[in-house]
């Protein structure tokens, strides 16, 4: 294959919530959306940057400067038969996964397109269904994080994840299990504490959660160890997994038993595959994990977690939870038993709806070999 065309747009997404976290609170996704076209076709890649560097380091300008000054070049000078030899050639080029995984993401959703084939063909999948886990976001008060997830388990989501940061944690949790005692759930810190809060971990080993995900430092896996040494909680580690050598490191130390993944922050579909392979081969539980996604980088997640190690449900909810409209149609829906059908159409399997990918795009560059 030969890329002709590689476009970027910026796209501004509305929520239809605030989605609040230990670093931020976002009111509209900001996010770059790469085609790359080759003989008379167009593939699709979602961008999970960030406007702002609070999660991971990257951002949307450094993703539109990575992509146009490096990956955009290395891209045109190479010929190649399989997206999965795009890592080989990004290779040179140190770090910033997110742009990677955007450009990888969408040769992927091309060369699905040219196989008329579904993504998940493409990645090694299955078809059926996926179970839908749900990531509610920090609120003013406990009670009102207890309304949100009473309404998510109505809605039928089978694992429901809040998140946590320093005095919004204890009684948060114990109220959460006081209200719904068999509920499959789990806590996020995104990285607001440090080993100093060895005692609250150890509370919160009371409360049968599945998992506390990244307590500790975003770039951390030795203090993860140590912790996860210490409480009977999984530990689960998103933002300090950014390759698959991170994955078995962490494993190796034993920083963690269950690891997130997300496509963009590994490097792309192949990095994200090669997490998943080491985790299955011993015997360590994954899930997919969100970034707030447009309908078109959801169908990515749809598609990926139906690999065999994804044994646990993923932060891929209903495009309602998010967007008046969402980029795609159908939208993803969660059906009452908590379940997404994974598409069987070709590439995301949905289609793109360009009118609204219009009014939502405040920038587009292209690029051609
Ligand atoms: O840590 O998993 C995270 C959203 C933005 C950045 C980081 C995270 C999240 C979520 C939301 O938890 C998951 C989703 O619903 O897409
Ligand atoms: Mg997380």
């Amino acid at each position: 294959m030969k890329l002709e065309r590689i476009e970027v747009r910026r796209l501004r997404l509305p929520l239809r919530f605030p989605f609040e976290t230990s670093f931020s609170r976002t009111e509209a996704k900001e996010f770059l959306l790469v085609s790359v076209s080759a003989d008379g076709l167009t593939g699709y890649g979602e961008c999970v940057a960030d406007a702002d560097p609070f999660y991971l380091p990257e951002t949307n300008g450094t993703v539109l400067h990575v992509l146009r000054d490096f990956l955009a070049p290395l891209v045109f000078r190479h010929e190649f038969t399989h997206p999965r030899e795009l890592g080989g050639v990004f290779a040179r080029v140190r770090g910033h996964e997110m742009a990677k995984a955007a450009l990888e993401m969408a040769v992927y959703e091309l060369q699905a397109r040219r196989e008329g084939a579904p993504l998940w063909r493409v990645l090694g999948g299955r078809g059926g269904e996926v179970a839908a886990g749900v990531s509610v976001g920090l609120e003013k008060s406990d009670a009102a994080v207890l309304e949100k997830v009473e309404n998510e388990v109505a809605a039928g989501y089978r694992r429901v994840k809040v998140k946590i940061k320093p005095g919004r944690d204890r009684s948060l949790v114990a109220a959460l299990r006081e209200r719904f005692p068999g509920l499959p759930l789990m806590v996020d810190a995104n990285s607001a504490y440090s080993l100093r809060d060895l005692p609250l971990f150890r509370e919160l080993d009371a409360f049968d959660l599945m998992m506390v995900e990244q307590p500790l430092a975003w770039d951390d896996i030795v203090d993860h160890a140590a912790l996860q040494r210490e409480i009977r909680t999984p530990v689960c580690l998103d933002e300090s997994i950014r390759s698959p050598d991170d994955a078995r490191r962490a494993l190796d130390l034993g920083a963690c038993r269950i690891v997130n993944i997300k496509v963009g922050r590994v490097g792309g579909f192949a990095a994200a595959r090669a997490v998943h392979d080491t985790c299955l081969a011993r015997g360590v539980p994954v899930w997919c994990g969100g970034m707030l996604e447009s309908g078109i980088g959801r169908l990515a997640n749809v598609h990926l977690q139906t690999l065999p190690g994804f044994t646990l449900p993923g932060d891929t909810a209903a495009s309602a939870r998010y967007f008046e409209e969402d980029l795609i149609d159908p939208p993803v829906v969660v059906s009452k038993e908590g379940t997404i059908a994974v598409p069987e159409g070709p590439g995301i399997g949905h289609a793109i709806v360009w009118p609204r990918v219009e009014r939502a795009t405040t920038f587009r560059e292209e690029w051609r070999r």
